[in-house]
């Protein structure tokens, strides 16, 4: 029978690497899309007629039931989040709902849509769900790197939230039996990522500049520090988790730290500038409670699950500004997306 996958999330980065592997699996994907006109379907414009769609919003549980209810899905991954940091201090108590109590309502859901129709699933009724949890949990980490047994220490609301959704994730496998695993993703990048994030904004920037449409880039802290890896090699990751005997959690990373600083460095080199000429450090794009050094300890996936990246760090930002500088030829102006104010 041809599995089923619901996202939630389908619409963000991951959401669309993700849809376009399991497609390449040969699953049925469903995807959950939230409003009630005009979703932003653009990363998943090219997979429209190979996907499914069925409403739904983290924040409403009744339309959650419905969703599972219809899909009768295999496997559930909930990506769906509001997931740019310093956007949970301007909307706390939204970013808790959809990111920690939305994690809750779904994995509801699929006990009640388990309990009514439990015997369409091979593996014994159970729908796996799959929880996209976030290395902003170790926040200020007492050690580096961190791996499965590092303590959490969120710093923003954001962190919080996804810390509540990761906890309660596995209390339902605890509980419940629920095949129920949480992903602890690094940073994960592509040519696909919001222009809020760093480095989309430098991708976009440096591209700008070479091209003359712009001539400054402000930055927050360049000191700052992650391990960033490719969102399509990541979704492997969400993927193979869900294909286990016994559900676990994992951190996945590539285990390589890079300052923001690198990050300029790197995206100007590749259109030939050096970055001092047109860099700015804005205070106000400083963090108050920054997270300053986050890079994963991932030997578990690899040795268990036998994940490996297969883009680094040069490779990525050099994607990312390719990708800019082509997509900037075809539209002159902005190249689709305009670089989101704020931290
Ligand atoms: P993203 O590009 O910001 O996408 C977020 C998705 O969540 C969008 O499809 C958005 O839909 C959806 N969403 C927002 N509010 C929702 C709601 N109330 N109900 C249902 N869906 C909602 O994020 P991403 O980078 O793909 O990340 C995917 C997930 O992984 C997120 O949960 C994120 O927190 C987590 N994560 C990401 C990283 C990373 O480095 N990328 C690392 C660790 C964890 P709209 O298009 O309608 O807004
Ligand atoms: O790209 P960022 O905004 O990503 P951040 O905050 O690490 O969060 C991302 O990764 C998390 C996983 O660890 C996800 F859970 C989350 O959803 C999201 O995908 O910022 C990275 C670093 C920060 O330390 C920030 O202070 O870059 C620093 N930074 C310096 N200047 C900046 C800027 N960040 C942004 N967004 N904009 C700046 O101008």
């Amino acid at each position: 029978m041809t599995r089923r996958a619901l996202i939630t999330g389908i619409t963000g980065q991951d959401g669309s690497y993700l849809a376009e592997h399991l497609l390449s699996q040969g699953y049925q994907v469903w995807g959950l899309l939230r409003g009630q006109t005009n979703p932003r379907t653009s990363r998943v414009g090219h997979l429209a007629s190979d996907l499914s769609f069925v409403d739904g919003d983290l924040t409403d549980q009744a339309s959650l039931v419905a969703a599972v209810d219809t899909v009768q899905p295999d496997e559930v991954y909930n990506l769906g989040a509001l997931s740019f940091v310093p956007g949970s201090w301007q909307q706390p108590e939204l970013v808790t709902e959809v990111n920690g109590t939305g994690v809750l309502r779904m994995l509801e859901a699929i006990r009640m849509v388990s309990d009514l129709n439990g015997s369409r699933h091979a593996d014994g009724g159970r729908i796996r769900f799959y929880q996209a949890s976030s290395s902003e949990m170790f926040g200020r980490a007492a050690e580096t790197p961190q791996s499965e047994t590092t303590g959490f220490h969120p710093r923003s609301p954001y962190g919080v939230a996804k810390t509540y959704g990761h906890h309660i994730t596995r209390t339902y496998r605890e509980t419940f039996g629920m095949y129920a695993v949480s992903g602890v993703l690094f940073n994960h990048e592509s040519p696909r990522r919001g222009t809020e994030f760093v480095t989309r904004k430098i991708s976009l920037a440096a591209a700008r500049i070479k091209l003359g449409h712009q001539k400054r880039l402000d930055l927050g802290n360049l000191d700052a520090v992650r391990d960033w890896g490719f969102a399509g090699d990541y979704v492997r990751a969400m993927h193979l988790m869900l294909q286990q005997d016994e559900p676990a959690d994992y951190v996945v990373g590539t285990g390589r730290m890079h300052s923001v600083r690198d990050a300029v460095r790197c995206a100007f080199a590749c259109v030939g500038l050096h970055w001092t000429d047109h860099v700015v450090v804005d205070p106000a794009l400083v963090r108050p409670a920054e997270v300053e050094v986050l890079c994963a300890d991932s030997r578990r996936v690899r040795a268990e699950l036998g994940w490996e990246p297969t883009v680094d760090f040069a490779q990525l930002m050099r994607m990312m500004v390719e990708s800019d500088l082509e997509r900037l030829s075809r539209e002159p102006v902005h190249g689709g997306l305009l670089p989101a104010a704020g931290r």
